[in-house]
């Protein structure tokens, strides 16, 4: 498979620009959003790792033309004011190196690396591995390269994985399973949507949530709009009758009813639905707003689902992100997704080691 990387301002843009260029046979491996120090400030790209199997030669040369075109087109309008502010930055870190007596790593560092660490809620014990970290490679750190490396050795604790579908295998399942209000049906919107208009794949809705009032509703209406079908099973034995007539989409996304985590026998009751189908990727849901404490249970009483990766929501609300490593670090279940809004399809990010870890060290938040 030939892989490739293209930029937009929006991900509409990104995504036009791969079809251009590596044909309607490619598919979307993973999006993120990155970050350009510009003279008008920072601008953020939506970029799009994308993949297509290797039929044709011509595309990689035509990739590159266009791609380092776009790269060029922005870069020739900002490289004067570019340099200019290059010169300052080197300017500026010259003049703070200049007021240090040393470079070195002192004890007053390692304390405010945790100090900073414990206030983003990452738990002690992982606190206490970063900063053994730290000092086995003391003699290769500065005060310039200590953030950079404690952001490192974060991003190494990070499990993710990608979405991959594979289109041979027909349909793909996907079940999203989670406590209470934590975004599942939401995302699924978001899911459904990208898969149908980025990736081209057809797709197909199974609402196993028949609990709440409204909650069939609420993606009646998504998917009426976006014009992906969508079927409820109400009884167990309901669902391998509605997912046979889902059976030529690609892809089946299965929303489940929330359920609190401490109700064993409401998570049971969903799982009478789920083992009628060989479900290809569980999801568990989880909030970005919840405890250590609460994540863990979750997952504690989530995992009689099989849960494949994670899903974190919400993370446009949450005021710190140390629980991500903590569930990340000690349960070593992959993340596959960040969500970081209500707005259906946008605000829904491919997990990204190094972005999850500047949100926890430096609470960078896009
Ligand atoms: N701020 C923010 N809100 C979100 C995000 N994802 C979902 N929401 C909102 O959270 C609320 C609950 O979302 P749902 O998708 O209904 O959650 P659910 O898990 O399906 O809920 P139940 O089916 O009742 O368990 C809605 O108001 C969503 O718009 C997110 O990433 N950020
Ligand atoms: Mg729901």
């Amino acid at each position: 498979m030939k892989i490739k990387k293209f930029w937009g301002k929006t991900l509409h843009e990104a995504t036009e620009l791969m079809k251009k260029n590596m044909g309607k046979d490619s598919v979307i491996l993973s999006t993120r959003i990155v970050e350009k120090n510009t003279p008008q400030g920072i601008i953020k790209y939506f970029e799009i790792t994308s993949g297509v199997e290797e039929t044709d030669v011509l595309i990689e040369d035509k990739v590159d033309s266009i791609e380092d075109e776009y790269l060029i087109l922005n870069k020739e309008n900002d490289r004067n004011e570019v340099d200019e502010i290059n010169s300052l930055k080197e300017e500026i870190v010259a003049a703070k190196d200049f007021g240090k007596k040393n470079n070195t790593i002192e004890q007053n560092d390692l304390n405010e690396i945790s100090e900073i660490l414990l206030f983003r809620e990452v738990k002690e014990a992982i606190v206490k591995l970063i900063i053994e970290q730290i000092l086995k490679s003391k003699h290769l750190l500065n005060q310039r390269n200590l953030d950079d490396y404690v952001t490192s050795c974060i991003s190494s604790m990070i499990y993710t994985k990608e979405f991959y579908v594979d289109k041979k295998k027909r349909p793909m399942t996907v079940a999203l399973v989670g406590p209470t209000g934590v975004g599942k049906t939401t995302s699924i919107a978001k899911l459904a949507a990208i898969s149908k208009i980025l990736h081209n794949l057809e797709v197909g809705i199974l609402s196993i949530d028949t609990y709440r009032l409204g909650a069939i509703d609420q993606l009646r209406i998504f998917s009426e709009i976006s014009n992906i079908e969508m079927l409820v099973a109400y009884e167990p034995k309901e669902v391998v009758v509605q997912m046979n007539k889902l059976k030529n989409k690609d892809i089946v996304f299965i929303d489940t009813v929330g359920r609190s985590q401490k109700n064993i026998k409401e998570l049971k009751s969903i799982k009478n639905y789920l083992e009628q189908l060989k479900i290809d990727e569980t999801i568990l849901v989880l909030s970005s707003t919840s405890s250590t404490k609460n994540l863990y249970e979750s997952i504690d009483k989530f995992k009689m689902f099989g849960i494949n990766s994670l899903l974190i929501s919400k993370i446009d609300e949450a005021a710190a992100f140390g629980n991500i490593l903590n569930v990340s670090y000690d349960f070593e279940i992959p993340i596959m997704f960040l969500t970081n809004g209500q707005v259906i399809p946008d605000d829904i990010i491919s997990a990204d080691k190094d972005y999850i870890a500047k949100l926890i060290y430096k609470r960078n938040l896009v």
